[in-house]
């Protein structure tokens, strides 16, 4: 995992205080916001990033579950919010691993469209979704690896927990 180490920053804390160019929140399909993380973007962000949210909804009803949409970030020390949607734990026979690789995937690459140097991710479907916490870490690391093996920007990718379970999954399979 070399080439993903040198890219990939581990930490807990709150998504909201960490400057960044862009933030990934682990959104719903109505983009309208939510409790979670979705709930403290939002909070912190001011109602900005929900006028935004509003408008794509508008013009593309919503966001689907694995894929990922872009607003500015608000009040946030970032340049842009990138809303992508997690799957809903079902029990593992439902697409879950391929749409949680997913999010991964279109942030990160949204994130390189938009020139971002860095971008800082929660650990996605984890909480209110339910996803088991040791195959998400294994699910995001994979799909974050197979992204750095091609692709250049973002340069620095920030994981960020807010549980210190997640973290020490993380922290050992990043070591392994
Ligand atoms: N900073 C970083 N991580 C956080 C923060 C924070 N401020 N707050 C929570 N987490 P969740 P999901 C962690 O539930 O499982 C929302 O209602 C949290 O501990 O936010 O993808 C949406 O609107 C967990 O590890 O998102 C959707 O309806 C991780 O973020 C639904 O929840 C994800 O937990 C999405 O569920």
């Amino acid at each position: 995992m070399k080439n993903l180490r040198d890219r990939l920053e581990l930490t807990i804390g709150d998504i909201t205080k960490i400057p960044v160019d862009a933030i990934v929140n682990a959104a719903n399909r109505s983009l309208l916001g939510g409790g979670g993380v979705d709930g403290a973007i939002h909070r912190a962000g001011g109602p900005a990033i929900l006028e935004e949210c509003k408008k794509i909804r508008a013009a593309r009803g919503g966001c689907d579950t694995g894929d990922a949409v872009v607003t500015t970030a608000g009040l946030l020390p970032a340049k842009w919010v990138i809303h992508t949607v997690g799957p809903y734990w079902k029990g593992g026979q439902n697409s879950e691993a391929a749409l949680l690789a997913s999010c991964y995937r279109k942030s990160l690459k949204l994130a390189a469209g938009l020139g971002c140097e860095n971008i800082s991710f929660p650990n996605i479907s984890t909480g209110v979704y339910g996803y088991p916490k040791e195959a998400a870490a294994s699910i995001a690391l994979d799909a974050i690896a197979g992204y750095v093996a091609q692709e250049t920007l973002p340069s620095k990718i920030i994981l960020v927990c807010f549980d210190q379970e997640n973290h020490s999954i993380l922290q050992l399979l990043i070591n392994q």
